[in-house]
């Protein structure tokens, strides 16, 4: 279906305009202190979307200020619980109302399907900011039962400025595992964008000021990570800080934050998850959940709807698919994706049937303009990326595993790469080792489950893991032994707001999402009053 002539000749115009692009601090759009500014661009095609102001550490330091500020003289912190739940409940009725401009921008900035960007990931971001909005009013201490005559109570209290760093690859997805929580629990924000996608940030922080969001709650920066990141990382005035990125810059932040003020870390990281098939597996259903797994791009909802409770319809109908999925949403297209299934092993027995029919699953795919409604896979975000990728492309060659499909780039204008399996993969090759993050599943042969549960865990990350079997003792055993934030049994990427998310081992430290997540943005106090006067 991919042909090596240029996939994006005439690429359909966004139906969106750039209408923010300075720095939002204390409440205004303002251009950066340096006046400098750097250029956007269009994955499909290499061109510039806009020029953006971009941030350094000075602009870091306005921002900081004007958080601090926002936190220490309020309102926001000490604003009731139920009028700050009003205000972000309102903020997602208006995001449902933009929700098309706001796709439009998500597509031309990052390369993802406008299709999934519009029917899963700005349904995704309603219903995270939603439950975060029913969380505000929620948040109390406890009343301790220790020994003695006093009272106890815990009070659980906003951490004051938070500075979060986010990535390309979920630019409003990253926006709301970030903001949602810290902006629930009281707190006030320095979020700085990734340089590749800063645009549908600011329009997100627009509608939430137009939602009742007082100014200096949550300021934005675009900018660099060596500038504008390591600036809000090593900032002494940051009472915490989130980063989702690379274990390299995440390695950087950490240090950064505790050569400053110790400011406490939360790190979402990359991964190399193994995707497990069993032979008792359904096998066609595997080979499409893998295929979903590491490519992921978005087949159709329904079908991937379908492959998680167990039903294939004759024939999506893309036009009367709901808006919302309730309880998933997508991994990130084009293979872009921290928790991929990247390290796909089968059982010997069914090994050589699931590479024929992987590979020529992995042939049909899509290769096109994102905004087109048949396309499955678009560009890769950028020429690091792209590059990174095909360097992995290669060495999988050279080490000798068994290319099925794919290899290559796909025209001459553009990030866009041949679905790629590699199958023979061997445990120590770099295409099995490292976090490729590109649309190359890597398929590996296995005999027994001691030896598969050694192998899955023989990776330095622990983020996600999908096991495919029918044997229930198989998959508990498994849920139990693999090293990993999640084990997904006969399905994969199924998200929820509720569903905790993060990392074992280099993946990452702390959960995001999900109650779990509102611990990184509280303190608890403990408060402690004698029952009576002790002098009477
Ligand atoms: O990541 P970086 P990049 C992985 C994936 C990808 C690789 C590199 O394997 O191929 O990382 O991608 C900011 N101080 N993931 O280069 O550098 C940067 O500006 C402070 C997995 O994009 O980690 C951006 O906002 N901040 C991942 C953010 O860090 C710094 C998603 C991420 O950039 C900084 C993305 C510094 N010194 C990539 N340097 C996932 N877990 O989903 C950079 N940044």
């Amino acid at each position: 279906r991919y042909s090596t002539a240029a996939v994006v000749e005439n690429p359909i115009i966004p139906p969106v305009d750039v209408k923010y692009s300075k720095l939002l601090i204390d409440g205004q759009f303002v251009d950066s202190a340096s006046g400098k500014t750097f250029a956007t661009y269009d994955p499909r095609t290499g061109d510039v979307i806009t020029h953006v102001a971009e941030g350094d550490a000075e602009d870091i330091n306005r921002a900081v200020t004007a958080a601090r500020k926002a936190f220490d003289e309020g309102p926001w912190p000490k604003m009731s619980a139920y009028e700050r739940s009003r205000i972000l409940f309102k903020f997602a009725d208006l995001v449902e109302k933009h929700s098309e401009e706001l796709a439009a921008l998500e597509t031309w900035n990052s390369g993802k399907l406008f299709r999934q960007a519009a029917k899963d990931e700005i349904p995704m971001f309603v219903r995270l900011f939603r439950y975060y909005a029913g969380w505000a009013d929620k948040i109390h201490g406890l009343t301790v039962p220790a020994d003695g005559p006093h009272h106890v109570q815990t009070l659980h209290e906003p951490i004051g400025v938070a500075g979060q760093i986010i990535p390309w690859n979920f630019p409003l997805i990253m926006f709301v595992w970030k903001v949602g929580p810290a902006l629930a629990c009281g707190n006030t924000i320095v979020l700085k964008t990734a340089e590749q996608t800063p645009l549908t940030a600011l329009y997100a922080g627009k509608l939430l000021h137009e939602a009742g969001l007082p100014p200096g709650v949550l300021n934005i920066v675009s900018g660099f990570g060596p500038t504008a990141g390591a600036a809000l990382a090593s900032h002494m005035d940051v009472d915490k800080l989130a980063f989702t990125g690379s274990t390299e810059t995440g390695k950087t932040v950490l240090e950064l934050a505790a050569k400053s003020n110790l400011k406490p870390v939360t790190l979402e990281l990359g991964g190399k998850s193994p995707f497990i098939v069993f032979a008792d597996a359904d096998i066609d259903r595997a080979v499409e959940l893998a295929h979903f797994a590491l490519f992921f791009n978005q087949v159709s909802s329904v079908i991937i709807l379908s492959l998680v409770i167990g039903f294939i319809p004759q024939k999506p109908d893309v036009a009367k698919e709901p808006l919302f999925y309730g309880s998933r949403t997508p991994s990130n297209e084009e293979g872009q994706c921290c928790c991929a299934g990247s390290r796909t092993y089968v059982h010997e027995s069914v090994y050589d049937e699931f590479v024929e029919k992987a590979a020529a699953r992995a042939r049909r795919r899509t290769v096109g303009d994102p905004f087109k409604e048949d396309i499955e896979q678009g560009p890769q975000i950028d020429p690091e990326q792209f590059e990174k990728i095909l360097r992995y492309i290669k060495s999988g060659i050279e080490s000798n595993a068994k290319l099925e499909c794919g290899g290559d780039k796909i025209g001459s204008k553009g990030y866009f790469i041949q679905p790629t399996v590699f199958s023979d993969v061997k445990d120590d090759m770099l295409i099995a080792q490292d976090e490729i993050f590109g649309p190359v599943q890597s398929i590996l042969k296995f005999r027994d489950l001691d030896e598969v549960i050694r192998r899955a865990n023989s990776t330095r990350y622990g983020l996600a893991s999908g096991v495919f079997t029918k044997n229930i003792d198989t998959a508990n055993t498994l849920s139990r032994a693999l090293r990993a934030g999640t084990v997904w049994v006969n399905c994969f990427d199924v998200f929820d707001a509720a569903i905790p998310f993060g990392g074992y081992k280099m993946s990452g430290i702390g959960r995001e999402k999900g109650v779990y997540s509102l611990d990184n943005y509280l303190q608890v106090k403990a408060v402690v009053t004698p029952l009576k006067d002790p002098a009477w």
